[in-house]
């Protein structure tokens, strides 16, 4: 049947990937779908899936017990002369525009439930700033503060770029400039069928998702944003998930302390709430640095305790780091060099030969990001504090939801209000009882919101009720 042909590069690697069914499909179809088909395929980085589908046809090997270990040393991010050492080398990187922030929000945010890109979702207790207008905004804060341009890379993917490209130029780009905010997609990769066969969602369509988020780090360098630090002078990169709200942007403290102990790739951590919270721990994998999945551990591990009587794997991985623009060249010199994660499901594909779409057992591949500090030599792990830099806004409802996270952003505001000399109304148990919503443009922190209360009258937050500022 005539209609657009593969180009011969991909031809060539459906065939030693030994994909000849789907080759018979796509040969098989009528023009239109074939050229949407097409456009799928010839869009792919092959090096990468005759990667993974090496790895998931390897014979398991007999691999021995990891050795665990928790984090050797840590920092923690409290009030000390260490810290304030941190925060002028830090406030020195960021005034001199060395410093660059990048999050990540190339995820499905499936369990969310929200339809379209996680970073739209209403976010903020009581005007419902979306999660872009909350980071962009700490972004303003900190460019007028320091007089940085503090440019902000945006990773997104295949299922949501559009989508965020128009969000973004419809907010025209939340008053920053443009040439300052980067958005790019990371790559997708095709699940398969255990035996290596790629998998199609539709007759035109293969079924794909984003490559997990270490391959932010392959769509820096591919995408061209390294190269554009490199010209700005950026040196180090502040990175972040497009799911807390209460992100430290670019925390001076941080970028400070990672530079002056000269480390590659560096870590926050928050105490554990409990020995079964569902988080990954930072620690030591085999002597390297890593996170060690929750399901690593033994039921005994993660009871354990040290003499201090606290949990011996007890910093969880909130998922902001530094990472120094070098060492991300180094690592995605040549590919994306970061191991592959399986993740085996059932997957609803269509199956070219009945023609119709069934439930198979399927497996998507991913990346993590902080599989590469296992990569670097140097690693400062930040401990923080949690009310104050981590409500993420994971889940519909219950823990890591917009309820529990809007009340952590209330609770954080109430506190600053309060040390600013402001009543806050608040119920028998403590909590504040009212909803509080600060634009961070305006107030970023507690300082920056006793230099704005300084110039205001009085404030008057009512029980039950509502205060937004400014
Ligand atoms: C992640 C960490 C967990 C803990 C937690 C803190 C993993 C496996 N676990 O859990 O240890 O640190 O975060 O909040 O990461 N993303 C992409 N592209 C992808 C996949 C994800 O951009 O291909 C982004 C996604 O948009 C989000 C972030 O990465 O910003 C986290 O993704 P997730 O929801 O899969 O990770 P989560 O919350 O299970």
């Amino acid at each position: 049947m005539a209609g657009p042909m593969l180009s011969v590069e991909v031809r060539t690697a459906l065939e030693k990937l030994d994909q000849r069914d789907l080759l018979a499909h796509f040969d098989a179809l009528p023009k239109a779908p074939r050229s949407r088909l097409k456009a799928e395929l010839e869009g792919l980085d092959w090096g990468q899936i005759e990667q993974v589908r090496k790895l998931l046809l390897a014979a398991p090997s007999a691999a021995e017990a990891a050795r665990l270990e928790p984090a050797p040393s840590k920092k923690k991010g409290a009030v000390s002369d260490d810290d304030a050492r941190a925060k002028r080398r830090g406030l020195e990187l960021l005034e001199a525009g060395r410093v660059a922030v990048f999050v990540v929000a190339g995820g499905q945010g499936s369990r969310l439930g929200y339809e379209g890109p996680k970073g739209c979702f209403p976010a903020s207790p009581v005007v419902g700033r979306t999660l872009f207008e909350i980071f962009a905004a700490k972004i303003r804060a900190l460019r007028e503060r320091h007089a940085t341009p503090l440019p902000w890379y945006v990773m997104t993917s295949a299922g949501n770029h559009a989508q965020t490209v128009a969000y973004f130029e419809e907010k025209e780009f939340f008053g920053l400039p443009k040439e300052d905010v980067s958005l790019f997609p990371q790559d997708m990769l095709p699940a398969m069928s255990p035996e290596g066969r790629i998998l199609l969602a539709a007759e035109d369509r293969l079924f794909l998702s984003p490559n997990g988020h270490g391959g932010a780090l392959w769509a820096l360098r591919t995408s061209g944003a390294l190269e554009d630090m490199r010209a700005r002078g950026v040196e180090e990169i502040f990175y972040f998930q497009v799911d807390n709200p209460l992100v430290a942007m670019a925390d001076p403290v941080f970028v400070g302390h990672h530079a002056l102990e000269h480390a590659q790739m560096s870590v926050k951590v928050v105490a554990k709430r409990s020995a079964d919270e569902k988080v990954g721990v930072v620690g030591r994998i085999d002597g390297r640095f890593g996170v060690i999945e929750y399901s690593d551990l033994s039921p005994e591990d993660l009871e354990a305790r040290d003499e201090s009587g606290q949990l011996r794997f007890r910093d969880g991985n909130i998922a902001v780091h530094m990472l120094r623009r070098d060492f991300v060249e180094s690592i995605t010199e040549g590919g994306l060099s970061l191991p592959f994660h399986l993740a085996r499901k059932k997957i609803q594909a269509f199956d070219p030969e009945s023609k119709t779409s069934c439930a198979l057992d399927g497996v998507k591949f991913e990346t993590f990001v902080f599989d590469a500090m296992g990569r670097a030599d140097r690693c400062v792990v930040l401990e923080v504090d949690r009310d104050r830099e981590f409500a993420p806004i994971k889940n519909a409802e219950g823990e890591d939801s917009p309820e529990s996270s809007q009340r952590a952003q209330t609770e954080l505001f109430a506190s600053w209000l309060e040390a600013a000399g402001v009543a806050v109304p608040r119920d028998a148990g403590g909590r504040a009882n009212c909803l509080l919503d600060i634009d961070p443009a305006w107030a970023d922190s507690l300082d920056a919101l006793r230099d704005r209360l300084s110039q205001q009258s009085r404030l008057d937050i009512p029980a039950g009720g509502e205060c937004i500022l400014p």
